[in-house]
């Protein structure tokens, strides 16, 4: 077989965003968009490629079998030895992760658009993983996308096919070199690296009840995506769970008309059968399986950021953290800052980066960083290199057999020790873009007043003191890179935060996140919800950012 060029046009806007190029179905099937990205990936990373390894799967999304031929042809065109393709173009993020770091390739290619609604009208997504298993930084993003602007050409082999729905490995010779594509098991490297990590023994006693000990019934939802075969695997063939507590567990291309987002709004029937249900615990996953939700008896709900603190707090029952210890703990900025108050009692450093799972890479690299999350449902650890929401759910197990508690009792517990950081986001999805980029224009304006610091905000019977307020920016420690414009904070005097931040992973349209977070250490507010806690802080960023006056909205389209 031999590589032919194939001349092309670039096209506007492959800016690979918060994780990784996100567009609507129909513009990745446009004739040469996803080959010229695929193309403008191998270029930045020149001469590396050559005789290289990498994996690609994704999650299971409608085009995602196209993408994977593509991906071959261009591959072998390119001068890759070989591919690693999960089974029918399958495989979920954190096994990418673990397959890279596995067999130690180059990198992958994730095709995903995660949680954004699947199917020929849905999003399809593209990213590129590098060498330790995690979303390539800003520097590589950056100069695919450069690349992308400027492409006139792509090679590909276009006579090579192979078929993925098989586990086989066949080898083709092009332009006189050897390219070989091995098609895995989607699940086995996976579901071997959480039986390395786990006890699956004391999480099996746990679930099938054990020493006078009832069942603890647990009900996983895997939302249509991709964790299906997953959850089949190692909630059901080795831990014992039964078929009928694992719901939605076949993949679908569309994912069944769903919005594969585990929140207390798209993950609503997993919510109300554990709220009416015998259920002792509900666990629901995204379309690539990276994120997490978790809820107690009677949905009781667990909070991102504070599910961060509980693991934090009891790391050292997971076998994998017995031997590694515990170096370090990471959230994003927007997340609350629970985990920071386990950091300070236990002495261990804490880190705050910008939002995205890429910034905790080079930390973990480092030997800094053993777990971190994010607000959005996403927790993960330094075994692979993304968010994990499986990993989350048996974490979640492993300290609930342990301690012997309730989900509730163990928030309970967290909270009396170390207060609770009390958390809301809204989300105001597709909004208008010129006006939400005006919005944020507003606000920052207004926060660099030379008066603002100081500024006295009154709500209902609360007043707040701004005593900082900016557009946050990082610097990397380890390697000193800076990410700036990652969202307008105003931070008050008694440590509450109100956050704004534009997404950047939507397909269309802007979505508007404002996050909101205060502390309180009087027990007598534990129990109580969020939304009435936090009530005086969202009128005060709503009256402040004049959101309504803006985007016209009188209510955000998910509340967490
Ligand atoms: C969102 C979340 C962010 C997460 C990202 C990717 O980004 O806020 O925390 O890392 O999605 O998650 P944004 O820019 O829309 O706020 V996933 O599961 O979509 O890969
Ligand atoms: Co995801």
């Amino acid at each position: 077989l031999a590589s032919t060029i194939v001349n092309t046009v670039s096209f506007e806007g492959q800016k690979p965003g918060t994780s990784g190029l996100r567009k609507a179905v129909k513009v990745f099937q446009q004739e040469h968009y996803t080959e010229n990205f695929v193309q403008a990936i191998f270029d930045a990373l020149g001469k590396n490629l050559e005789g290289s390894t990498l994996v690609v799967g994704g999650d299971g999304r409608y085009y995602g079998k196209d993408a994977v031929q593509k991906i071959i042809k261009i591959a072998a065109a390119n001068g890759v030895s070989k591919l690693l393709v999960g089974q029918d173009g399958v495989l979920s993020t954190p096994a990418v992760s673990t397959i890279i770091r596995k067999y130690k390739t180059l990198g992958g290619i994730v095709l995903t658009a995660s949680h954004n609604p699947g199917g020929p009208n849905g999003d399809f997504g593209i990213k590129f993983n590098c060498e330790n298993g995690g979303p390539a930084p800003d520097a590589v993003t950056n100069k695919i996308y450069e690349i992308t602007t400027t492409l006139k050409q792509y090679k590909i082999v276009s006579g090579l096919q192979v078929d993925i729905d098989k586990i086989q490995s066949v080898s083709f010779q092009v332009d006189g070199k050897t390219f070989s594509v091995d098609v895995i098991d989607s699940v086995q490297d996976y579901a071997a690296l959480m039986k390395e990590i786990f006890d699956f023994e004391s999480i099996k006693k746990l679930i099938q009840g054990d020493g006078g000990r009832p069942p603890f019934q647990v009900l996983i939802n895997a939302m249509n995506g991709v964790t299906g075969p997953y959850i089949k695997q190692i909630f059901g063939k080795e831990l014992g769970v039964s078929d009928s507590n694992l719901v939605n567990s076949v993949p679908k291309e569309d994912f069944g008309g769903l919005h594969p987002d585990p929140n207390l709004t798209y993950a609503a029937d997993l919510v109300n059968a554990v709220k009416n249900g015998p259920y002792d615990f509900g666990a629901a996953f995204d379309g690539d399986g990276d994120r997490n939700m978790i809820i107690g008896k009677k949905a009781f709900f667990v909070n991102p950021s504070d599910s961060l603190a509980v693991l934090a707090a009891n790391l050292s029952v997971i076998p994998y953290f017995k031997k590694t210890g515990v170096k370090g703990y990471a959230r994003s900025m927007p997340t609350g800052a629970a985990v920071d108050r386990v950091a300070q009692k236990t002495n261990i450093e804490c880190f705050q980066v910008p939002t995205g799972w890429k910034y905790f890479g080079n930390l973990m690299d480092a030997g800094r960083l053993s777990l971190c999350g994010e607000e959005s449902f996403g927790t993960g650890s330094d075994h692979i290199r993304e968010k994990d929401g499986i990993w989350a759910s048996l974490a979640w197990l492993s300290v609930v057999a342990s301690l012997g508690k309730s989900v509730e009792e163990i928030l309970l517990d967290h909270w009396k020790t170390y207060g609770r950081n009390f958390f809301t986001r809204y989300d105001y999805e597709n909004c208008d873009a010129d006006k939400s980029n005006k919005m944020m224009e507003y606000i920052e304006e207004l926060m660099k007043k030379p008066d603002f610091v100081g500024t006295k905000l009154t709500s209902q019977s609360k007043t707040y003191v701004v005593k900082e307020a900016d557009n946050y920016s990082y610097k990397d420690p380890i390697d000193g890179s800076v990410a700036s414009k990652q969202g307008l904070r105003i931070l008050f005097d008694d440590g509450s935060r109100i956050i704004f931040r534009l997404s950047g992973t939507g397909s269309s349209g802007a979505t508007i996140r404002l996050y909101i977070e205060s502390y309180e250490s009087d027990p007598a507010t534990f129990t109580q919800d969020p939304q009435t806690v936090l009530k005086p802080l969202v009128d005060i960023s709503l009256t402040l950012s004049k959101l309504q006056e803006y985007t016209g909205r009188d209510k955000p389209t998910v509340i967490t």
